[in-house]
């Protein structure tokens, strides 16, 4: 066809024409990724139309303004640009089957040392979704040549394609909300957004949210924060009395296993137990079997925030990197003016996930990174230094260190893309059908070794005495991507509630006073904080704070994760639906409205505070208050 340009010049070319086949064909390309590649969960045939109508409106914004913008090279600009936008949330979601948000573009350099090998995301196939792109490159240098001289868009066209695209997109948002009502203000859940509105109009929403909420520090009072006072006063539960000050004036090693989930405890694959050790050692202190991880995008530094904040990480991006100027009260600063020591440990770079900057804000005296271990090449291996290595170097510091001392030790071996050297395989891969969890019960088995080995000589030491040891996990290491080897391991269909309770992760508390017991009060990270200050018997005076005593009889059950789902002591709901907590039946969705809307306001009660940097008001607010009740007295 290009060779007869004839074709172009006597016929007349109808521009309408070209310009509905250029639309097309990037709406189809879209509807495959969107379709095909990403696993939206669709749901019946009303969201299955929605899917496929939706690229359309942002189609006709990107060409318009491109059009608009630079006539017809900017037609083909967009179209490039727009293909390698797709391109990227393809590499993204396969990775980490969630969508870019603008904070995370400040932290390439972080997400590039995250993911695997980047083979493992990358396909052949994938050549096919640019096809159309080379298509488009060679036109755009066709098209200079003055033999095609009929095709020519003019910006006025532009203009008239991007306002065309307003009315689309309402239509499109009107249709979305037949299936969730609220949709743009509820959008916890990014999956959802890109099912209802498509992946480029995520991003613009996406980009406007990131303007919100800079808005948010910049016009932030101290009025804001009253909200959250009181609302945490109305949940506020006593913490159990016969645990307070059960560990006072001991040490505190928190040890955060990498990628842990509960399913992993007393399991086994091949008839090789999976966590042997871990088995046994839990009954020896408070083991918590309904223990969720509530992270999101931040990953392991989500669940450090959590821990010493007790208040949400955020939906966007991670707040180790958007927020570390942020003023916190938290709990390293609360205890080093109890007399504490505070550190860290982790045998990476200080800077990865912005550590370094935030664990200052957070108050840590100490922070033992990778150039702090003997770090060799013979003891590492994927992501670095082995965790044996790790744990006995670490010991060795915290032996020296002054006492009391509240130290964090954070593991790394058992991390996707879960590899080890041959002679740290203690056990057969599994035999599923995702390489990723048959290799994971391998990293998993060797980090219960590694355990093993620490806690064998934590007990031999003087600290043992002295030290309460609170292991728990960080977050998943398998995600929903391997659902279906998932369901073929654990021998069931893993639906929405299956997927939930997957994110459960071990807890157990070993020490002096701390009774062994199997504890199924339902809880997460968040709940650590109190229930440590309450054991530790210190006064930790920041009343903003989400979690509750997890040893309080009259504890508020409520987990509530990122995406605005929950667990509370009878149901779990997920996603708009309902199900019996224990059973795993779907019930009326009635019975979850309520909570759902406590999620919510929970959740937003906590970006206030983090968005607004609020906590810096926290003194002011206080004596505002004070004054306030000394005047009530007079
Ligand atoms: C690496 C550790 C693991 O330093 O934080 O990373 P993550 O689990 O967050 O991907
Ligand atoms: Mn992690």
């Amino acid at each position: 066809m290009f060779t007869n340009n004839k074709y172009f010049t006597k016929e007349k070319l109808n521009k309408w024409a070209v310009y509905a086949i250029v639309i097309a064909i990037f709406w189809m390309k879209m509807y495959f990724i969107q379709g095909s590649i990403f696993t939206l969960g669709v749901e019946n045939a009303n969201e299955a139309a929605i899917l496929a109508f939706n690229p359309l409106s942002s189609i006709f914004l990107l060409f318009g303004l491109g059009i608009l913008l630079a006539g017809r090279k900017g037609l083909l600009v967009t179209y490039i640009i727009g293909s390698i936008l797709l391109y990227v949330n393809v590499l993204f979601y396969r990775e980490y089957n969630d969508f870019i948000t603008v904070p995370m573009l400040g932290q390439v350099a972080n997400l590039a040392g995250l993911g695997g090998s980047i083979t493992n995301i990358l396909s052949v196939a994938d050549i096919l979704l640019f096809v159309d792109v080379f298509a488009a490159i060679f036109l755009l240098f066709y098209l200079k040549s003055s033999r095609f001289p009929r095709f020519m868009p003019k910006r006025r066209e532009g203009a008239i394609m991007a306002v065309i695209a307003i009315p689309l997109f309402l239509v499109n948002l009107a249709w979305a909300e037949t299936e969730r009502t609220d949709l743009l203000e509820r959008a916890f859940d990014r999956n959802m957004l890109v099912k209802y509105i498509g992946v480029i109009n995520y991003h613009v929403y996406d980009v406007v949210l990131q303007g919100q909420t800079e808005m948010k520090k910049t016009f932030a009072d101290s009025n804001e924060l009253v909200p959250a006072l009181n609302y945490l006063n109305e949940k506020k539960t006593e913490p159990n009395s016969e645990m307070t000050g059960v560990a006072e004036g001991k040490n505190v090693i928190l040890l955060s296993l990498e990628s842990t989930q509960t399913f992993v405890v007393d399991n086994e694959v091949n008839g090789e137990e999976l966590t042997p050790y871990f088995n046994d050692l839990k009954e020896e202190g408070a083991y918590f079997s309904n223990f969720y991880h509530q992270v999101k995008q931040g990953r392991t530094s989500d669940s450090e925030f959590i821990l010493d904040n007790s208040m949400y990480g955020l939906n966007r991006g991670a707040a180790f990197f958007t927020h570390s100027s942020n003023e916190y009260e938290a709990t390293p600063e609360i205890l080093g003016e109890n007399g504490y020591t505070t550190s860290n440990m982790h045998a990476n770079d200080k800077t990865f996930w912005n550590r370094n900057v935030m664990y200052d804000s957070l108050g840590y005296d100490e922070f033992y990174g990778k150039q702090d271990y003997d770090v060799t090449e013979e003891k590492s291996y994927g992501w670095g230094y082995l965790d044996e290595y790790f744990f006995e170097e670490s010991l060795d510091k915290m032996e020296e260190m002054e006492q009391p001392f509240y130290n964090k030790m954070i593991t790394l071996t058992n991390h996707h893309p879960f590899t080890l050297p041959e002679d740290k395989k203690y056990i057969d891969e599994g035999d599923t059908s995702s390489g990723t969890l048959n290799r994971f019960f391998q990293t998993i088995r060797y980090q219960d070794e590694a355990l093993k080995q620490f806690v064998e000589e934590f007990k031999q030491s003087d600290l043992y005495d002295d030290t309460v040891l609170v292991i728990y996990g960080d977050h998943f290491g398998i995600s929903e991507n391997h659902q279906e080897a998932m369901g073929e391991y654990l021998d069931k269909d893993i639906n929405d509630y299956e997927q939930f309770q997957l994110q459960r992760v071990p807890l157990l508390m070993i020490g002096e006073g701390i009774e062994p017991q199997e504890s199924d009060t339902v809880g997460g990270q968040i709940d650590l904080r109190p229930t440590l200050m309450n054991m530790l018997g210190v006064e930790d005076d920041n009343p903003i704070q989400f979690g509750h005593d997890l040893f309080s009889e009259d504890r508020r059950e409520m987990m509530i994760t990122r995406d605005g789902d929950f667990a509370n002591e009878d149901y779990v709901g997920v996603k708009d639906a309902c199900y019996d907590r224990e059973t795993g039946e779907e019930v009326d969705s009635e019975a979850c409205e309520p909570l759902f809307a406590e999620a919510e306001e929970e959740l937003q009660m906590s970006d206030s505070i983090v968005y607004g940097d609020l906590l810096r008001y926290l003194d002011e607010t206080e004596l505002i208050e004070e004054e306030e009740s000394d005047q009530d007295e007079e």
